[in-house]
């Protein structure tokens, strides 16, 4: 009985997955815009790189298990909010605040939430800017809200996440209090770190201005 009824929620997850591909699809080029944008505009890409990804029916199941939901297609749509999600990779922090204002602002875009791992990361360290939002897709069967889970991060909190979650998840007991202590310093030197490449880059940027400035006064003159 149990695999039966696994089997049809599969089955159901499966052909909701045009839907969910949408969400990412249409989310993924509001924030290409964004990015192409800002390299014409400032000549600086806020954006490194983007990854995404639709969540496979057995995560779903086994979130939905975890949280003890029963399995159905509706509690699926209504509770599991990252099916649709998407990685942003960004150069600095400020242009994680940046993008995520500039998404949120869109008339199309309806916010759920916010989690802020940046102002207050995690207990073990963790730090990313998460957001879920509701994007409508248009199918021929009509037209849908659909969640798409948003993190944005750093290139070193990426780095830190990633390194993170394979270290616990090829671990096969849980890591010790000396391993946990020293992750968190990692993040911790990471965030001081993109702190300084944040504070670099401004005064490059504020330098060449001031020195095109000059150009042009002297031009002028
Ligand atoms: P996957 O495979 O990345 O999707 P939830 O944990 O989803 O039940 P909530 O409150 O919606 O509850 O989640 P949260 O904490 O805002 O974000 C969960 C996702 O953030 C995780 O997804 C990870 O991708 C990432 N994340 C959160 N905390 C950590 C952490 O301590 N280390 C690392 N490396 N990643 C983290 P999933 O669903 O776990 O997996």
């Amino acid at each position: 009985k149990y695999i039966e009824l696994e089997d049809d929620t599969i089955n159901g997850i499966v052909a909701m997955a045009p839907i969910y591909r949408g969400a990412l699809r249409e989310v993924s080029t509001k924030l290409d815009n964004i990015d192409y944008e800002f390299q014409t505009l400032y000549d600086h890409n806020p954006i490194h790189h983007m990854e995404s990804r639709i969540k496979s029916p057995r995560s779903i199941l086994e979130k939905l298990n975890r949280r003890n939901i029963p399995v159905t297609m509706e509690n699926m749509k209504r509770e599991i909010l990252d099916i649709a999600g998407i990685r942003v990779v960004c150069n600095y922090t400020e242009d994680i605040f940046k993008l995520a204002e500039l998404l949120i602002a869109q008339e199309d875009i309806e916010l759920v939430y916010v989690h802020n791992y940046i102002n207050e990361p995690k207990e073990c360290g963790y730090r990313s800017f998460h957001l879920v939002v509701k994007v409508p897709v248009f199918l021929s069967v009509g037209a849908e809200r659909v969640p798409v889970e948003v993190q944005i991060r750093t290139i070193a909190m990426d780095m830190w996440a990633s390194l993170e979650h394979e270290i616990r998840y090829k671990a096969t007991k849980e890591v010790s209090p000396e391993a946990e202590k020293r992750l968190k310093l990692c993040a911790d030197i990471l965030a001081r770190t993109d702190m300084e490449m944040q504070e670099i880059y401004k005064e490059c940027v504020k330098r060449e201005e001031d020195a095109s400035a000059e150009r042009k006064s002297e031009v002028s003159a």
